[in-house]
């Protein structure tokens, strides 16, 4: 390794023999994430029943010879796996099987992110940054916030970028131009069929998105119609044409949250959950998708924008969502001490 190198980031990645775990360290690893000058320690944090997958997970690792790669070390010791995390991909959860209620799947979870949430909180270092993509995400994110007081509120986030990257795709085919061509795109609220795909800011190559759509004829009916419920169905589309739930397109949109949370988004906006400052209506004390900024390792939300009483409505329905699963799980007893 050359002076030119910056200093190692140790990498915990729950979850790290499922799919989207397998999906994503081989590019954590060649620096798709941190940068190709940024070493990086990887845990593989997996449950019993999951640890030997992983084991052959990192044996693949190891095999690649990555030169970014320092050490790969495997786990189901959420202490040993969090000791020291820089930052933290919480991917693993427990999916909602058939005849599942709402209710056994956010105590399902509680379970799984209070202890990671504790553990992170006692063991992780002092920059620790954390991205949550198990489902139900937003929720699971306030979870493990909740656990971990002495770790500051704004690095717990949970991931809205493959809605936003759907959004971008959506557009840019609606349009018939080139996604890098597309700026302002915005998730509000929830990952889930709730959240709100938010054109009314967006511009293709610099002009009003909206007026580029209805000039094309295309207006309120196909955004209610076809654009909201396309991104916000995206994944259930996937499982019935793919026969499996997203997973590459996961991966990659978890490595770009953290990539530019990290690294920045320059003037550009993205999506992220993270907890609510109270700005347009979004109740506090909730995990929400809102546009950010990120500089300097630090995400700003993007204030000021104005709104339709449309995009208010589906904000404050998105929104009453999350307040609702923050109440379940209150009232399961699985918020922490802060
Ligand atoms: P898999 O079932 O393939 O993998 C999950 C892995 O997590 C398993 O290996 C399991 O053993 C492990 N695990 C479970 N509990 C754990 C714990 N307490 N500690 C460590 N590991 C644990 O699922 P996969 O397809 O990888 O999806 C992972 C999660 O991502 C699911 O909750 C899924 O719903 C969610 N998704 C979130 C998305 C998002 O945009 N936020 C989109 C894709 C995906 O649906």
């Amino acid at each position: 390794m050359t002076h030119t190198m910056k200093h190692p980031v140790t990498v915990t990645v729950t979850g790290a023999a499922g799919q989207i775990g397998y999906a994503s360290l081989f590019r954590i690893a060649a620096g798709e994430m941190l940068g190709a000058d940024t070493p990086v320690r990887l845990r593989l944090l997996e449950i019993p029943a999951g640890l030997k997958a992983a084991e052959g997970t990192a044996m693949e690792l190891a095999d690649c010879a990555f030169p970014l790669v320092e050490s790969i070390d495997v786990t189901d010791d959420p202490n040993t796996g969090f000791e020291g995390a820089n930052l933290a991909l919480l991917i693993g959860s427990r999916p909602r099987t058939k005849g599942m209620e709402r209710a056994d799947l956010l105590e399902a979870n509680g379970g799984i992110f209070s202890v990671q949430g504790r553990a992170i909180n006692d063991r992780a270092a002092d920059d620790i940054k954390v991205a949550v993509v198990g489902n139900p995400a937003n929720t699971n994110a306030l979870i493990a916030a909740s656990h971990a007081p002495d770790v500051p509120l704004e690095r717990f986030t949970a991931l809205t970028r493959l809605d936003h990257h759907r959004a971008v795709a959506q557009l840019a085919l609606a349009t018939g131009s080139p996604v890098d061509q597309i700026e302002g795109v915005a998730i509000w609220g929830n990952h889930s069929a709730s959240q709100y795909p938010d054109l009314f800011h967006a511009t293709v190559a610099g002009r009003s998105a909206v007026d580029l759509l209805t000039q094309q004829g295309l207006g309120q009916d196909w955004l209610e119609n076809t654009f909201i419920s396309k991104v916000a169905n995206r994944g259930a589309e996937v499982i019935s044409v793919r026969g499996g739930s997203s997973v590459a397109s996961a991966a990659h949109a978890a490595l770009m949250h953290v990539h530019d949370w990290v690294l920045g988004t320059g003037e550009s906006w993205t999506s992220m959950a993270v907890p609510s400052d109270g700005s347009y209506g979004v109740a506090e004390g909730i995990i929400s998708s809102f546009p950010v900024r990120c500089t300097g390792g630090v995400y700003e939300i993007i204030h000021g924008l104005e709104h339709s009483d449309f995009s208010q409505k589906r904000i404050a329905a998105s929104v009453a969502e999350l307040v609702e699963e923050k109440q379940a799980v209150a009232s399961l007893g699985l918020l922490g001490p802060r």
